[in-house]
């Protein structure tokens, strides 16, 4: 037995097996074997009766080991489901007590023992559907035997952590106590030894009958709310499998269901690209360069310059993180206008159920509108939001260098622009930093935390740190025209466009990316957000001389006015007040006297062609991003994409989806449409990177199973 893994005290005749593996004690083999010898001496041992199973540093456990998956260890006895036979096997009860989370496999172990004690702040899950898999060291068949059949669907299927309290009325949990909890569990653990002694057996949740009247009216109901809610998930279906074999067959037979659904699940591409995401979230709050404990700028106060939809969007996120927010704009009408967005957005979520009439009040008595840039001058943070012009940044900021205190962090919310050159026009290019919010700014999840070349570290992490309170996935990018979303957005939307030109209609394009997994096609999503936004960038990339082909459809589309949802017409037609998109004739106009002018071949383009065409030219850009050390790993991409741009979750993201492809196929395709007649082949060209990967066989998500 490791000592430092599992330490075995004493009390009275209760053994404390208190055991550890930092930070959430998973359940990796070193902590398998570890238990399992702590079981056997405790089996053994004729000085105690019973035993308490306590986890160390402050929680029982998140369950097993997720970064052994894949890996042989995973397999390796002794497993889960030996620990949990040898619980089934003890003549002497184990009692669990709970304190932090019990998960996953952490909260299997204890649905092995005899008895559970909880602290009142303790949670309980089965998260493993969120990893794409079921709970399977007897998860599915010991909780419905304690806690019946519909509660044990709403814990296996929403995977979220419940309060302790709300299993009070069941009896899952023999005590639930607000503090003192190995002198509650020792008790238990005596008492039942005590019942053993005088002839009584030992409670075990697997010998527990299921008594369900309506079970076939609740499966189905839960089938048919899986294959809506979770339609390209294949382990909701498994866990209801599972459920059913609960109550209806015996327990080895349920238990043998479950082994068999948990391994076909674990190979699925579905979950591994879960458990890729699971560590590619926690990756990206880690900044290259940055200790885990940084020092970080207090800040207590938020000034937003704009007052605009950004601008509110992000007002509202510092609001309800309860931080003090001046919303300043140059003229009272708009600044009225923005505090009322603000409000309307407010009494939407009042209406909905969503906050109540205090908490409305609490947050719209920490909004300050002001005109006065001296207003702001006590802010320690200060993110522009105005209009997308250099100069017009620029000026902003030489005002904020003038006005605001020293010390305070000056954020641009760009989507596009240079933040070193932002940064140069005040004295002070360390304080300066890019937070580049997405539409709806309230809403969208991701925060792309731009690194200039002069940032301080400390805003940096005063950056990250605040991201996490707004309850935001941060991604760290370096500076170039678009970051890493926008930059391979561009990529994306001319790869639509370009095969606009060659014969694909814009509903087509969608469909096909939709089918993919996508929340939305290019041509939807553009028309959401307003096609004169990537028109105003062409306009100055053109400038600039970035772009050698001109958008000539895109163009022209919005020279006739058509910036999509907002106008009432863009790629498609909208009627008043409705948001669904119709195809438009004035549209399929344009293009065919567009093609007709540009002399063009037409040609009939397949799904696949145009799905692998719009997501390996993300791929492309994303590893040039990488090879450029614009973004720090390419998980952080994958999380740029899943968080901001509406990329299927379970696909993983678009790097970790090129590696399901494989990079060897990636690249050949490249080549193949790059061999296609009139193909940008410079487009088409496999980043270095890729080049390499494809001929050492290597991953670029450095093959996170
Ligand atoms: C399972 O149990 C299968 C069984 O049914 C059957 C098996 C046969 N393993 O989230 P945090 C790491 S599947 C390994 O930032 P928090 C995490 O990567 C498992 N590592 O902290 C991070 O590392 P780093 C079912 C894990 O306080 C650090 O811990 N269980 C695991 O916000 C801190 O994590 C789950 O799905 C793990 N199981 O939240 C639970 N868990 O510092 C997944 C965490 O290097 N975990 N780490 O980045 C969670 O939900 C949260 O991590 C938890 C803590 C609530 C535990």
């Amino acid at each position: 037995m490791s000592a430092d893994l599992v330490e075995y005290t004493l009390r009275g005749r209760v053994a404390v097996i208190r055991f550890a593996n930092p930070p959430v004690n998973s359940l990796g083999l070193a902590l398998r074997r570890a238990l399992a010898a702590a079981l056997e001496r405790m089996s053994g041992d004729a000085a105690i009766d019973a035993a308490v199973l306590v986890g160390a540093n402050g929680t029982f456990s998140g369950g097993a080991d997720i970064k052994e998956f894949g890996a042989p260890e995973a397999f390796m006895g002794p497993s889960l489901w030996s620990l949990n036979s040898m619980l089934d096997e003890s003549t002497k009860p184990v009692v669990a007590a709970i304190e932090g989370v019990a998960l996953g496999g952490g909260f299997e172990l204890a649905l092995s023992c005899h008895h559970r004690v909880a602290l009142s702040s303790a949670k309980v899950g089965l998260p493993e559907v969120k990893l794409g898999l079921l709970p399977g060291a007897g998860g599915t068949q010991r909780l419905p035997r304690i806690i019946g059949i519909e509660g044990a669907i709403n814990v296996m299927l929403g995977g979220e952590p419940a309060p302790v309290g709300l299993f009070a009325k069941s009896p899952l949990f023999d005590a639930i106590v607000d503090a003192d909890l190995i002198t509650a569990a020792c008790g238990i653990a005596e008492k039942s030894a005590a019942a053993v002694a005088a002839g009584q057996p030992l409670r075990r949740i697997r010998d527990a009958k299921i008594r369900e009247p309506d079970l076939e009216g609740l499966l189905q109901f839960a089938r048919n709310t899986a294959k809506t809610a979770f339609k390209d998930y294949p382990a909701p279906l498994a866990i209801i499998d599972c459920i059913q074999a609960a109550a209806t067959k015996s327990f080895e037979e349920g238990i043998a269901e479950e082994q068999r659904l948990f391994k076909g699940l674990f190979l699925t591409d579905v979950s591994a690209a879960l458990r890729h995401v699971f560590f590619a979230e926690r990756a990206a709050s880690r900044v290259d360069g940055l200790p885990k404990n940084a020092a970080v700028r207090t800040v207590e106060s938020v000034a937003i310059i704009g007052a605009g939809t950004m601008g509110t969007g992000i007002a509202i996120n510092f609001l309800n993180a309860g931080i003090r927010t001046y919303l300043l704009e140059v003229g009272k009408e708009a600044l009225d206008r923005g505090v009322e967005r603000i409000r309307a957005t407010y009494d939407g979520q009042l209406k909905k159920g969503k906050l109540d009439a205090g908490k409305l009040a609490q947050r719209m008595a920490l909004l300050v509108p002001t005109l006065d840039y001296a207003g702001i001058a006590s802010a320690d943070l200060v993110i522009e939001a105005v209009f997308e012009d250099m100069a017009v940044k620029e000026k902003v900021f030489a005002t904020l260098d003038a006005t605001v205190k020293q010390g305070a962090i000056l954020a641009t919310n760009t989507s596009t622009l240079d933040v070193d050159r932002i940064a140069a026009v005040t004295r002070r290019p360390a304080d300066v930093i890019g937070l580049h919010f997405f539409s709806p700014a309230n809403v969208m999840r991701l925060l792309e935390v731009v690194r200039g070349a002069k940032t301080a570290p400390d805003v940096l992490a005063t950056a990250m740190a605040l991201a996490k309170k707004i309850r935001k996935t941060a991604v760290v990018s370096g500076v170039c025209d678009g970051f890493i979303g926008n930059r391979m957005i561009n990529q994306y939307s001319a790869q639509a466009l370009a095969m606009i030109d060659e014969g694909a209609s814009p509903q087509q394009i969608d469909a096909a990316i939709e089918k993919f997994g996508f929340a939305m096609g290019p041509f939807r999503m553009s028309d959401l957000a307003g096609n004169d936004i990537g028109w105003h960038i062409r306009k100055r990339q053109y400038a600039e001389g970035k772009i050698s082909t001109p958008a000539v459809i895109a163009d022209a589309l919005c020279e006739l006015g058509r910036f999509g949802q907002k106008t009432g017409a863009g790629w498609y037609d909208y009627k008043p007040g409705d948001r669904t998109a119709h195809p438009s004739s004035v549209v399929g106009k344009l293009i065919d006297e567009k093609r007709a002018a540009a002399g063009r071949p037409i040609r009939k383009l397949e799904s696949r062609e145009i799905i692998e065409r719009l997501v390996f030219a993300l791929v492309n850009e994303g590893a040039r991003i990488l090879e450029e050390k614009i973004a720090q790993r390419a998980s952080d991409i994958d999380m740029v994409y899943l968080t901001g741009y509406g990329f299927p979750i379970w696909r993983g993201g678009p790097m970790r989806y090129a590696d399901s492809v494989g990079i060897y196929d990636v690249v050949r395709r490249m080549r193949a449409y790059a061999a296609l007649p009139g193909a940008d082949t410079a487009f088409w060209t496999p980043a270095a990177s890729l080049q390499r990967l494809a001929a050492t066989g290597g991953s670029i998500t450095g093959g996170a199973a």
